[in-house]
């Protein structure tokens, strides 16, 4: 009999024991039972859905006990723990990812296959969990899945938005999105944990009161309050016992709403305003590198930092009753400024509830929290209007400009007094809307501060923070970005994994600098052709499903060339579409040219208000419809719009892909981190010396990657001296020919005019140097398609990519956070049981 201690229910007979699964614990079995005992189905009910749904849960019951041992074990041995906060976490599927983390993919596929299940099949009727954007969402993935590798003692803190990043339709060429309810199905991941519940505070004032020895405290009171409810989700690490926790919080009305109008009679009234305070977890704000400034996204922000915080602290206090002693076993890595709102937070906490002095808590502060910034683009940098927020956070303002004036008396008396400096040191800024800076205030609230690439580093302390760079030059450090070879390799292209590790073994997957051994096959003409070999299988993967998709039959042998990434003007996809107008107008002036064929392949969203950038979409689809359909161009060419790019698609088109697209404008990419992903794929970059790609070239040599275009210092003396784009445009033939015929509707005419906007801002503005840059492209672009034809050299330089990409392995990246940031180690579990509870 199980007794009850605290509520707890301990020491049972048959449950909670710590044996690895026991003998019966076989995947047919669970599998089967779920399929009757969870969804209630039998041989003629059963889809193909539910054994999706059945499948998931029996692989997630293998993970159970390794999940609750490890944290267990994180519990009894208390390390210092790190705490990743991120508003996005662009997961993808888990299946596939879950059983190859497992070392369990082979066996269960076999199992499966003796029931007359094929995993492939079942594998595609996961629905991607898609609660990020781009790049800083998926990068967080990436690293939950390093930290549990690892063998961090590291959990993940987010929301479970019931929408995550929309659908995006193509319809008669433009974006249209349409809402991703991921949850319609259920999920079979993310477990509610029925106890775990926050309250968070909103709105109200903020009154002093004093106490009985006449000293006094701030209270905020009169708020409107929402619970939070976790989610937790698995994160297993590849090959070690170690599960980690994801944790989201989904907002819930709090149970005693409302009493006054309960008591008014106003029932009906009261339960519907339930759903007022449940939109905060709702939806994903879409946007990627563009700040909104809405009221909600500011409730989000602060919803998910109180509930996370105060787990945070419970979990402390188990522990611990000395303050002192938080910055030793806590560290709070903030995922961009989108949840920097912890810092007043963990401020309030500290001196209005544990009445620590206004020093000792900013120590306390200061000492457990570290920033990381993911954008220089300035439309980016979030910044709230200082009525939303003391609206909202009336106590939270009210510490924000403390910590403001005591920052700025500092900065008088030890670094400058001049007004225009203080100004831009200001947390809060000057003029008729004040606004609350949200990165001024993690620089000064953090211990570290840092980018995502050496370059994008370099810019933060030379052009973006200058000041605060000379104020605490220790502060800002680099750490570049890397990619887990998990799924970015070793699930996403299992020909080339299986290619690798039959020369070099397996251990290149934990250890990505290993692929550096397969440098030792570059001139065995046999490996080679087996590259190719396993390049085409991928390519024709894409292929159908291109046919399936787009209807477009593309030449196997053409270059695959592919830019696939969020829209945005930046990131340049219009200067791919001069390149390709460019391609077109040569097969026009010479039908017969011979030509190195192409398929350029384009994939991504705008945010919805994104209008330039979605225009971007629309001539995309334009050029496409003129070039597919136009006899002279025939195989040579190819342009392909494949909607929806989600991480599950980009699954199946990076490992098809020959050449990279990472063109954005130099200083303006932080990383990127598709340039990993292909490269790791044997695709060769083209791309300007911005973000990662300059490091990328390091590590591959600048024989085996395409550069082009100005360079970020060139950029900023080009507009320093006056930029006029019109000046390219008339002394370019080739580019006025390709702008022209967009002006003129030649792509378009049954909608004329639709591209005026963009002709105007790129001949008077061309704030992206897109003109600048134009010649220079081409002609990088005409050098790929030359050595393009000589593919043993090609395939000679695919390799020396893969071989030297190991740099980019988010492990790389997170056991350089762990080291220089977090001081946090490995906890690593033996293979016995422990007998802990
Ligand atoms: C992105 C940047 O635009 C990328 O260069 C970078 O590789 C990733 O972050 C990861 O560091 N980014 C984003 O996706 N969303 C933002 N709000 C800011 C940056």
């Amino acid at each position: 009999m199980a007794k009850k201690n605290n509520g707890k229910v301990v020491n049972g007979s048959i449950f909670f024991t710590d044996k690895e699964e026991p003998e019966s614990f076989s995947i047919s079995n669970q599998f089967a039972e779920h399929l009757e005992f969870t969804l209630v189905k039998d041989r003629i009910t059963v889809t193909k859905d539910d054994a999706y749904y059945a499948l998931s849960l029996a692989v997630r019951d293998r993970m159970v006990r390794r999940w609750l041992r490890t944290q267990r074990e994180y519990h009894i041995k208390d390390p210092k723990r790190v705490y990743y906060l991120s508003l996005e976490y662009l997961m993808g599927r888990l299946l596939g990812n879950a059983l190859i983390n497992l070392d369990y993919y082979e066996e269960c596929r076999e199992l499966l296959k003796k029931d007359g299940y094929n995993l492939e099949e079942i594998k595609e009727y996961e629905h991607d969990m898609g609660l990020g954007n781009g790049g800083l969402g998926r990068l967080a993935a990436c690293y939950l899945d390093s930290m549990a590798t690892l063998q961090l003692p590291a959990f993940g803190y987010g929301i479970r938005y019931e929408y995550g990043i929309f659908a995006q339709e193509i319809e008669n060429g433009y974006q249209v999105e349409y809402a991703d309810y991921w949850l319609k199905n259920g999920n079979p991941w993310d477990i509610l944990r029925r106890s775990l519940q926050y309250r968070v505070k909103f709105y109200g004032r903020v009154e002093k009161k004093v106490y009985p020895d006449g000293t006094y405290y701030f209270d905020w009171v009169d708020t409107d309050d929402v619970l939070a409810v976790a989610y937790d989700v698995p994160v297993p690490g590849y090959k070690v016992k170690n599960v980690n926790n994801l944790r989201l919080w989904q907002a819930k009305a709090v149970s005693d709403f409302e009493f006054s109008e309960f008591n008014r009679g106003d029932y009906v009234e009261a339960v519907a305003k339930k759903n007022d305070s449940e939109t905060i977890s709702k939806v994903l704000y879409p946007n990627d590198t563009y700040v909104e400034g809405k009221f909600l996204r500011l409730k989000q922000q602060y919803f998910f930092v109180s509930a996370t915080l105060q787990d945070i602290i419970r979990k402390f206090k188990i522990n611990h009753d000395n303050w002192e002693d938080f910055p030793e076993k806590v560290c709070i890595q903030l995922n961009d400024t989108h949840p920097v709102v912890a810092i007043p937070e963990l401020m309030r906490i500290l001196i209005d509830q544990e009445r620590l002095g206004w020093e000792k808590a900013w120590y306390i502060t200061t000492r457990t929290f570290a920033y990381t910034n993911h954008t220089v683009v300035p439309e980016a940098l979030e910044e709230w209007n200082e009525k939303i927020f003391g609206e909202l956070l009336p106590r939270h303002l009210q510490i924000v400009y403390e910590i403001n004036r005591r920052f700025l008396e500092d900065v008088k008396k030890n670094y400058s007094a001049d007004e225009a400096v203080l100004e831009k040191l200001s947390i809060i800024s000057s003029g008729p809307e004040k606004r609350v800076r949200m990165a001024n205030l993690a620089i000064v609230g953090t211990f570290a501060v840092n980018g995502v690439a050496e370059l994008h580093t370099h810019i933060l302390k030379t052009r973006i923070f200058p000041d605060f760079n000379k104020i605490y030059p220790k502060k800002f450090l680099c750490v570049t970005n890397g990619i887990t070879p998990r799924r970015w390799i070793r699930a996403a292209n299992p020909e080339l994994s299986k290619l690798i590790t039959s020369k070099i073994g397996e251990e290149w997957v934990r250890d990505l600098s290993q692929l550096k051994q397969i440098e030792n096959f570059v001139d065995d003409a046999a490996f080679r052709k087996k590259w190719r070999e396993v390049k085409m299988h991928n390519r024709r993967l894409l292929i159908d499903y291109i046919k399936n998709e787009n209807n477009i039959d593309v030449n196997p042998d053409s270059i695959f060339d592919v830019q696939v990434k969020r829209f945005h003007e930046y990131k340049r996809q219009l200067l791919n579409v001069l390149h390709v107008i460019t391609l077109y107008n040569r097969i026009k002036d010479n039908p017969k040219i011979k030509m190195v064929p192409r398929t350029v392949i384009f994939g991504g969203k705008a945010a919805p208000a994104y209008y330039a950038a979605k225009m971007v979409i629309k001539l995309i689809n334009s050029v496409a419809d003129v070039v597919n359909n136009d006899p002279d161009v025939g195989d040579k060419l190819k342009v392909v719009f494949l909607k929806n790019y989600s991480v599950t698609l980009a699954e199946k088109i990076i490992p098809a892909s020959d050449l990279s697209e990472q063109i954005s404008v130099a200083g303006l990419e932080a990383s990127g981190t598709g340039n990993m992903k292909f490269a790791a794929n044997g695709a060769l970059t083209i791309g300007t010396m911005d973000g990662a790609n300059i490091e990328i070239r390091e590590e591959v040599g600048e024989e085996n990657i395409f550069i082009f275009g100005l360079l970020a210092e060139e950029v900023v003396e080009l507009k320093a001296k006056g930029y006029n784009p019109r000046k390219y445009y008339e002394s370019n033939p080739s580019l006025k020919r390709v702008i022209d015929m967009i002006a003129s509707n030649y792509f378009n005419p049954k909608e004329p005019g639709i591209f005026n906007d963009m002709i105007n801002g790129l001949m008077n503005v061309d704030y992206y140097c897109v003109f600048a840059d134009y010649q220079s492209y081409i002609d990088t672009q005409d050098k790929v398609a030359q050595e393009f034809l000589n593919q043993e050299e090609w395939t000679k330089k695919s390799i020396y990519n893969v071989a030297r990409i190991g740099k980019f392995s988010s492990d790389r990246a997170v056991s350089e956070y762990a080291k220089k940031i977090w001081n946090v180690k490995p906890v690593k579990l033996n293979n016995g049981n422990s007998n802990h509870d």
